[in-house]
This record gives structure tokens, sequence and C-alpha cells, in this order.
């Protein structure tokens, strides 16, 4: 106790002495413009692993501070059927990420370098959510993604772009709530997954009466149905394989009678491969608004292990990301996660959380280049204008 009161007082007695003369233990301006030369600096594999080695602000507590893009973690997986572990997803894709520099980010695909452009991107840290009541978790969410998504945007464009790390699928609720209560309008979902995440609730096993074990990462889209946060008859899932319950199709019929469109991942080995796909996608979804939400178990788990429910057959990363990049430059890109990612199961050689690193940077990038040839068109119509 003493000796903690002694610590609290030491700044105190430094900044009286500062008073009288001139602090010896103060650098010059000279001298601190040669530390930041001299260290100013991190490699990919060195510092503090923010996502992509962007600055770091934990937003929650910094209502004035502005993004275009924010990355957030969700640090919760106490909605999954079947592996936990997704709670520490937000940690393994940001240390992951770590080979995205801004000196070395220029994505030759798309023409662009993300974190050199236009767009304001930090990394607003974690949303604090509690592991041990999943009513309350899901508060919690909601409330973060109001007031991160309430953040003004630091070109003074359209609000920020919350780019979710998570956690369990099941966040996407809480995502798409705040979205819808921010822009009062309901939004298509472009939802890439093994699995239909429309399931009713009811059609878990669940003899023992409870409301709150409605609330799942498999059933998060049906009560966001329910909740009209969906544009009706406009959402999309990409990647599909699941086993259906019982013997027939009414898990599809579910589906659709809550308005989605299906592509199995299978789809893709038709002729017309990826580009087949994102035709389809686009079909539906082209200048719409769009919450993007992909679980990364849409991957074959030969690629991604590390994720809640794995399903042989899926996609490759390859696929994943040129379907990415095409699709994200037509559609208009409201909100983004990134689920699923539980470290505990991935490989020594942290492919999974690789994966999910390399989505966002896909994603961000698309979300920027559109941005630069929105302002571009904007320039040019000015120009017309004026002539
Ligand atoms: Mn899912």
């Amino acid at each position: 106790m003493k000796l903690y009161g002694l610590l609290l007082l030491l700044p105190f007695l430094s900044l009286t002495g500062a008073h009288d003369h001139h602090d010896e233990s103060q650098p010059d301006a000279d001298t601190l413009a040669s530390l930041k030369a001299k260290w100013d600096y991190d490699f990919s594999f060195s510092g503090i692993p923010t996502f992509a080695h962007l600055p770091y602000t934990k937003c929650l507590l910094a209502p004035s501070v502005s993004y275009d893009i924010a990355i957030v973690g969700a640090p919760f997986d106490t909605a999954v059927s079947y592996r936990p572990g997704a709670r520490f997803g937000p940690r393994a894709i940001r240390a992951a990420s770590q080979r995205q520099t801004s000196f070395r980010s220029f994505n030759a695909q798309q023409g662009i370098n993300p974190y050199l452009s236009w767009a304001k991107v930090l990394d607003c840290g974690d949303i604090p959510i509690s592991p041990f009541d999943n009513a309350l978790a899901l508060q919690q969410m909601e409330a973060a993604f109001t007031e991160l998504g309430a953040h003004r945007s630091g070109s003074g464009g359209k609000p920020p772009l919350l780019v979710t790390l998570g956690g369990d699928h099941s966040i996407a609720l809480a995502a798409l709530r705040a979205l819808k209560a921010r822009d009062g309008e309901a939004v298509a979902v472009l939802h890439f997954d093994a699995h239909l995440d429309t399931w009713l609730p009811a059609k878990y096993p669940s003899p023992w009466p409870s409301d709150q074990q409605a609330f799942t990462h498999g059933t998060m889209f049906a009560l966001a149905h329910n909740e009209s946060l969906l544009l009706p008859g406009t959402s999309v899932h990409a990647g599909l394989r699941t086993r259906l319950s019982g013997t027939d199709f009414g898990d599809y019929e579910d589906d659709d009678a809550q308005g989605w469109y299906r592509i199995e991942a299978d789809e893709i080995d038709a002729p017309e491969g990826v580009d087949g796909v994102i035709e389809r996608i686009l079909g539906r979804l082209r200048g719409k608004k769009v919450y993007l939400s992909v679980d990364i178990d849409v991957l074959d788990p030969g690629l991604a292990p590390g994720t809640g429910t794995p399903e042989p057959g899926g996609w490759t990363t390859r696929e994943l990301m040129r379907i990415l990049r095409r699709v994200v430059g037509e559609v208009d890109v409201v909100g983004v996660d990134v689920v699923e990612v539980a470290p505990a199961y991935d490989g020594v050689g942290e492919v999974t959380a690789l994966a999910a690193a390399q989505v966002v940077f896909e994603v961000v990038s698309g979300v920027v280049k559109k941005g630069v040839l929105e302002r571009k068109r904007l320039q040019a119509e000015r120009a017309k204008d004026e002539l």
C-alpha cells in the first residue's frame, strides 16, 4: 500500500521540478526526430500485432475518432454447436495478418494499396463480450456495433464500414441489427458458408424449454429474418455443402421461405466455373447494399481446418479470393464479418487464420478501390458541370 502511494506521487514530484528550470530528462526536438528516423518502423514480424500493423485505437472509448474502415474484434464463441474456440479468432487473424504492411500491400490483382489510399483504416480493438451470458453478450455486441458505426467517416463521405473479426457466426445478428437501426433499411446478405445458418431454432433437439437456446451460430439468419433485418428475396448463400435435417429437403424449404438463393460448393465445377458463381451472385446482388458474411468454413478443411464445424469438399482460398475481388467491386458493401476462425484446431502454419486475414485484405482492397473509382466519377461530373 505504502509503496503504491509513493509511486503515484512520483510523476507529481517530477512535474513540480520542471516548473522552475529546464528538465534535463526531456529529450529535445532534434533528439526526438533522430529517434524517429532511427526506430520508427517495424518489420512484418516485429511490433505488437494490430491488424496489418494498422494504427490502433480502442474506438469504443474514443467516440470522436473518425475512420472509413474499422477492423473490430468480436471474441465470442458460446453460441457454437460443435467446436468452441473462435473467441481466439481475432487474435489469430491479427497475428496472421502481419505480412500485410502499409509499405508492401499493393494488391496487384486489384491495382491498389488499400492502406495507402483515401481511406482511413484503423484497428479499433476488440469488443469486450461476456463469455457467461449469451443474452448479455448479444446486447453488448449490438451496443458496440451501434456506437462504432456512428463514428464520423475519415473522408467525410459515407458512414464508416465495420469489418468484424469473429467470433462465432452468431455475431452477425448483432451487426445486422445495428446496421438497420443506423441506416433505417434492411440489407441483402452475401453469405459464404458450408452451412445454411437459417435453421429454425425448433430444428435443434430441445426437449428442455429455453428461449435463450434459440440464439446460435446456426440460427442467427433465421432470427434476422424474423426481425425483418434482411431485404426480402435478395440474400445469397455461396459454398453450401451441409447435411440437412431429417429425411427430406425441409431445411431448404425453410430457407426458401426466408427468401434465400443457394449456390452449392459443387457448382463451382460447372463449365462456367468461378465466373459462373460470380455471375449468379451478381445477378441477385449487383448494385445492392450488401452485408458480406464470410464463414471461413466455406473453404475446404484441408485449407482451413481451424474452424468450428468443418465440412469436407469446400472451395479453395484462391477461388474465394477471385470471387470476392469481383463481387465487392460491384455491390455496395455496408458491413463485413469474417467468422468461425478457431485457432486451436488450426495447423502449425496458421493456414486458417492466414486465409481469414487474406479475405479481409481482398475485401478492404475492393472497397477502397471502389471508393477511388467513385471519387474519379464525381470529379469528372463536377468538371463537366463547370464547362
Ligand atoms: Mn456459419
